[in-house]
């Protein structure tokens, strides 16, 4: 039996702390907003799986196209002994790679989600016994403690995720990152690519309604953590495309002028009609854009693959 191990640096009641400061904060804030963080309860975890699967949603297929073509390089470029995985969640984006990857012996997945991370490390010990699992239950956008694992070391943060950080969440990420590298060692970055307005608001506005379901159920989870009332059929789900800044919003549009209690907070929230409630900013990315943010955190960009059509990238950097 090979070894699985688990450290945590999240203390048990940071979720709830952190969930009602921002909240609090959100709630308060003009405009309104809440982060995207909180989403990924049970049922946000499985609408999101769900949204990979749409038609509309091209990310997640565009970046396993990029990983399966490229996994043997990826290999061979970093020699990597230690996987770490920020944001691993379900794990099922690296398996593609692990399968790749001759010299590994040591994973690290990174989530917050301790019931994810365990059912990830159950599925992939029985495809790979050998490896072993240092699981950490940590905010990745928190400094990480890593455990001492063999070099080379790759860190992944794959999906796109970097996206929903705001540009200056990005700059002090980036530099998280760089300083978990030593000489030797790569970070390897999905990005998803500034396109066509329709085709990214199509992506994030999908026919079936399952973004939109997606979108509110943060407000099923601040319902059931903080005691609050939200009506979920009082607003409506918004996709824009931001062309200046290069994101896309979602956003819960209040149908009608209503107040929201949150008793937790004590705290009375006031919509009126057509407010909106910012809850995730996905921003797109260019080449020159992400080279120039890796370089500022002192990472040099490689490596650069898209998927045949252009619309994601990866992207590897080194210190
Ligand atoms: C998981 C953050 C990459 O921004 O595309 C999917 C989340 N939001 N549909 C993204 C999401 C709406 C997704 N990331």
């Amino acid at each position: 039996m090979s070894p699985y191990a688990t450290t945590r640096t999240l203390p048990e009641d940071a979720t709830g702390a952190a969930l009602r400061s921002d909240v609090l904060a959100g709630l308060t804030g003009s405009p309104k907003t809440l982060p995207p963080k909180w989403f990924y309860d049970a049922h946000g975890s499985d609408l999101f799986d769900e949204i990979t699967t749409l038609p509309e949603y091209y990310p997640t297929r565009a970046e396993r196209e990029i990983l399966m073509a490229r996994a043997a390089e990826i290999a061979g470029a970093t020699g990597a002994r230690t996987l770490i995985e920020l944001g691993s969640g379900s794990s099922d984006k690296t398996r593609h790679l692990l399968e790749a990857f001759s010299e590994l012996t040591h994973y690290v997945p990174v989530d917050v989600s301790e019931s994810a991370l365990r059912g990830a490390a159950k599925l992939l010990l029985a495809e790979h016994p050998a490896l072993d699992i240092h699981a950490l239950v940590a905010d990745f956008t928190r400094p990480l403690v890593l455990p001492p694992t063999p070099g080379p070391r790759l860190v992944a943060f794959l999906g796109g995720t970097i996206g929903n950080l705001l540009p200056e969440e990005r700059t002090a990420f980036l530099t998280s990152v760089r300083q978990l590298l030593s000489p030797g060692d790569f970070f390897l970055l999905g990005t998803d690519l500034v396109k066509d307005e329709a085709t990214l608001v199509a992506a994030y506005d999908d026919a079936a309604g399952v973004t939109a379901a997606f979108d509110k159920n943060v407000l099923s989870v601040v319902n059931r953590e903080l005691g609050a009332d939200f009506d979920l059929d009082a607003f409506d789900h918004v996709a824009v495309w931001d062309a200046g800044r290069e994101w896309i919003e979602m956003r819960l549009r209040s149908a009608v002028a209503q107040t929201v209690k949150v008793p937790a907070l004590d705290l009375a929230v006031n919509f009126a009609a057509g407010e909106e409630l910012r809850t995730e900013v996905s921003a797109k990315f260019r080449r020159e854009g992400v080279q120039s943010e890796l370089a500022a955190a002192g990472l040099e960009l490689t490596q650069w693959w898209t998927d045949s059509e252009g619309r994601f990238a990866v992207s590897l950097s080194t210190v």
